[in-house]
């Protein structure tokens, strides 16, 4: 036996080629260095580890002991009836609708619990428990206080005064917090859409009762035995995924908005070259910024720059990894170190002092890569640790922020010293513009004196801009790293289209370059590139992390309440997309894109294609139903005039069709006359 052994070699382990994993040259990189150095990636997984072709067509149940029962498409398709059967009798239609919602449950939890964290901290800020945390933003505090139905003013002799603001947060924190369980009534941030798309959610039975009580219906609804109607189950995943979108997504930025300031345009960078081989490295991941926000505030201390100093380094250098990233970039500018695919690639640089995360996205592979550098791995949240004994947990607190923080930072400056490695940070990183949001729309794209969407709304009527593409979500290890982002990205602005991103796809676009006024001129169509040369902004608008898809549905209804674009969202020339997307919350996201009326187009895969009836009511039937239906494109140019088809439909039914063809051609002839 011994013999045999010594003659088989060892199979070599199959690695990711680094070109064909990725098209950004500083991933590359270090997917090349962490081959070089035996260090395995995610990437490399994905080479070795293929995914199960019943699960990817969202036809595998193991609701119950029974199963798992699989039901395959057979080669060919079905002909004739479609008798396939779990063992309880479930329909591939039934199996897969139920693995759908409880998708939506998981993403619509994930958003949802983050937003009942920041309530909480809020909470804690307006009773004055903490003094870490501060109301910031008052003007929006008053605007949220007034959907919540909170009083802003009171009546003191027969005359209305202005109320107390402590009085108002803590009245505002009060309502807010009980969006997530209260007995009776329904989802007040409802009410924010357009009116027609609330009567629309009634009409349907839509309309969320509470936010847990939506996802805990779905896992009820989708335990063995329960509900059986693809149809049903799907109502429920719609109301779940409204309660997401419009209720805790929105609450989580809202409340993050009125804590820690509403974003404003601002300048930063981004890609792994924003870290610094002379600096204390801290690279911040995850998704919650109530840590992160005091991380900024303490590594800007004086005291932690002298202490940095005094350990052989420059100074502190933060940069965010995922949507933690998204959250200080817009608030504080911090660069962005890469998407949710380079977080162990920014270990793989050497000079990672500190990963701080947090929650959601994180790769539990982390900490086997941690091992092999000098970096220290910290977890600060009680539900998300790691079994792995390298990993530090410090365990953030809202009563002790300051000192949790202060103690993360310090642990990061003595590790400088003790990087084992040669460090090997690559070069690329690209200048970027961020920081959009609802308001600064209306601000650059209103006019500074309208202070409206008017004239947003007068360029999409007079086909400057052709229509609005949101386009969002993760990055897939199936697919080439940023590849179907940036592509379908260029195609719809070199069309006019004029596209607001979040979450990775935002930072994918701010590693290519997409995120600068410069750009309008280089990728966009002559109608953007006139709007956006004009107003100084870029062509793609990045308004924040996932949970800022909030913003996108505000923004749209504000298009809406401008005027001259229909009545409802689903009336606008929009579209929106998920090129790479991976995750749960992803999928929650569509839907409540498609409940809110936007053609969404995916691509990857959806968990759909075993069940055509199913996949059929999704992609065609929620039309009818919402104005707004899902689809699939993997090919990203294909994607894009997807997209572009349906404004263009959009543009038509609107009578506004015309005015584009007659810009585009002035747009022409004042180009020929100039280069005559
Ligand atoms: Ni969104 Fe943000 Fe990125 Fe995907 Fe993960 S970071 S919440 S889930 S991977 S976009």
């Amino acid at each position: 036996m011994a013999e045999k052994n010594e003659k088989e070699a060892p199979k070599a382990k199959k690695l990711a080629d680094p070109a064909a994993a990725t098209i950004d040259p500083a991933s590359q990189q270090m997917i090349q260095r962490a081959h070089d150095l035996g260090v395995e990636t995610a990437f490399d997984r994905a080479v070795t580890m293929k995914p199960c072709n019943i699960g990817t067509q969202g036809i595998c149940c193991k609701n119950c002991g029974m199963g798992p029962c699989r039901l395959p498409l057979p080669k060919g398709g079905i002909e004739g009836e479609d008798t396939r059967k779990g063992i309880c009798g479930a329909t591939p239609n039934t199996i897969a609708a139920r693995n759908f919602i409880r998708m939506i449950a998981g993403g619509a939890a994930a958003h949802s619990d983050h937003g009942r964290s920041v309530a909480e901290i809020f909470m804690a800020a307006a009773r004055k428990e903490t003094d870490a945390y501060k109301i910031k933003d008052k003007k929006k505090l008053i605007e949220v206080a007034g959907v919540l139905g909170v009083d802003t003013t009171v009546e003191v002799d027969g005359e209305q005064l202005d109320r107390d603001m402590d009085e108002i947060a803590v009245e505002v924190g009060e309502k807010a917090l009980n969006e997530w369980g209260k007995a009776e009534g329904e989802l007040l941030f409802a009410r924010r859409a357009p009116e027609p798309r609330y009567e629309l959610w009634q009409k349907q039975g839509v309309l969320p009762r509470n936010i847990d009580r939506e996802i805990v219906e779905i896992m009820h609804r989708t335990h063995i035995g329960v509900d059986q109607d693809y149809k049903n189950l799907m109502k429920q995943g719609t109301r779940a995924a409204i309660a997401d979108g419009w209720g805790g997504s929105m609450l989580a930025t809202e409340l993050q908005d009125i804590l820690f300031g509403t974003p404003y345009p601002l300048a930063s960078e981004a890609n792994l070259g924003v870290m610094k081989e002379d600096m204390v490295n801290i690279v911040i991941h995850g998704h919650e910024p109530v840590l992160s926000e005091m991380i900024v505030a303490v590594s800007q201390k004086k005291e932690m720059h002298e202490y940095a100093k005094s350990r052989g380094a420059k100074g502190i250098q933060l940069s965010g990894i995922c949507c933690t990233a998204n959250e200080i970039l817009q608030r504080h500018g911090v660069p962005l170190c890469g998407t949710f695919l380079q977080q162990e690639l920014a270990i793989i640089t050497g000079a990672c002092d500190a990963m701080v995360v947090d929650i959601q996205c994180i790769f539990q592979n982390l900490a086997n890569v941690a091992k092999c550098f000098h970096t220290k791995l910290i977890t600060t949240h009680p539900i998300a640790r790691m079994e792995q004994d390298n990993v530090i947990h410090i365990e953030f607190d809202e009563h002790h922020a300051i000192e949790d923080a202060e103690r993360i930072v310090k642990l990061a400056i003595d590790n400088f010293e003790t990087r084992k490695s040669e460090v090997m940070i690559p070069r690329q990183k690209s200048p970027i513009v961020a920081g959009f949001g609802v308001e600064s729309i209306e601000y650059h794209l209103g006019g500074m004196f309208r202070g409206s969407y008017y004239t947003l709304n007068d360029n999409i009527i007079n086909g400057r801009i052709r229509g609005i593409g949101g386009v969002v979500g993760c990055n897939n290890v199936r697919t080439r790293h940023n590849e179907s982002h940036i592509q379908i990205v260029k195609e719809l602005i070199k069309n006019d289209v004029i596209v607001l991103t979040t979450g990775c796809n935002a930072i994918a676009c701010a590693m290519e370059g997409l995120l600068t006024p410069e750009s309008a001129r280089v990728f966009c169509g002559p109608g953007l590139a006139e709007v956006c040369e004009t107003v100084g902004i870029p062509p793609v608008l990045h308004l924040g992390s996932c949970v800022d898809n909030s913003r996108i549905l505000l923004a749209a209804t504000e298009v809406v309440k401008a005027g001259g674009l229909g009545n409802d969202i689903s009336d606008l020339p929009a579209a929106g997309s998920a090129p790479e997307w991976m995750s749960e919350k992803a999928i929650s996201i569509g839907h409540y894109f498609v409940a809110s009326g936007v053609y969404t187009v995916f691509g990857v895969t959806l968990p759909v294609s075993g069940a055509p009836v199913f996949k059929d009511y999704l992609f065609k039937e929620f039309e009818k139903m919402y104005g707004g239906m899902w689809d699939l494109e993997v090919d990203p140019i294909k994607h894009a005039h997807k997209m572009i088809a349906h404004i263009d439909k959009k543009r038509s039914d609107l009578g506004i069709d015309k005015a584009r063809e007659r810009i585009l051609v002035d747009m022409a002839a004042r180009r020929e006359l100039e280069s005559a």
